[in-house]
């Protein structure tokens, strides 16, 4: 898959869920896919996009909440995962663009096997693998929540907008996109 792909996929499946993407390619391709939606981007701090979207998932608990991670930054960040076994928010899905690389600092190779699914098991939380679009879209359908994911991306391809976003657009936009989801009591289907 391309990661443009797993995002299409999240969004074709979870139409109502509120994402929060990593900084770097997962950004860019949840831009490209939501046309520039109202998500959650993070354009730094890395390590911090799960801590994140564990936060969104506990003060809105009534939308599904999508954490879609570099793999780099889910090692980085990887200690919140004890804090998702912890807290077990029902609402929560992470995904990890698995392509083995720090893609945007220049293609780094990540050091050995990244095991989400495993370290998940491990601490009492769903873990699964998806090589391909309808079988990410099954897993995301279907698996127990929490999950963490890995997708793998094999086809490096960028998926094309800038990761660097505004910070204080972005928070303002998502901000409005919960207000107006409670307002109408849309987005709350898929739970
Ligand atoms: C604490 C910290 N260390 C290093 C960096 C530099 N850096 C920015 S993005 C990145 C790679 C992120 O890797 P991944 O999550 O796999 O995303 P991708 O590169 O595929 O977009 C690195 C090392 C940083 N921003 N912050």
């Amino acid at each position: 898959m391309q990661a443009a792909e797993v995002a299409r996929a999240v969004l074709a499946t979870l139409p109502g869920a509120l994402c929060v993407s990593s900084l770097g390619t997962a950004t860019s391709a949840l831009r490209a896919a939501s046309d520039d939606g109202p998500h959650f981007y993070f354009g730094a701090a890395m390590g911090s996009a799960l801590a994140g979207a564990l936060g969104v998932a506990e003060a809105v608990p009534d939308r599904t909440v999508v954490a879609l991670l570099g793999d780099g930054e889910a090692l980085m960040g990887a200690t919140t995962l004890w804090s998702v076994a912890a807290y077990r928010p029902g609402n929560l899905l992470v995904v990890v663009l698995a392509d083995g690389l720090y893609s945007i600092t220049g293609g780094q190779q990540l050091n050995g096997a990244l095991r989400f699914p495993e370290v998940g098991g491990v601490l009492g939380v769903a873990g699964t693998r998806a090589a391909d679009y309808d079988g990410l879209c099954g897993v995301l359908r279907t698996v127990d929540r929490p999950a963490v994911i890995e997708a793998l991306v094999d086809d490096r391809t960028w998926p094309g907008p800038s990761p660097f976003v505004d910070p204080a657009r972005v928070r303002t936009r998502f901000e409005a996109t919960i207000t107006a989801g409670r307002e109408s009591g849309t987005g709350q289907e898929q739970l």
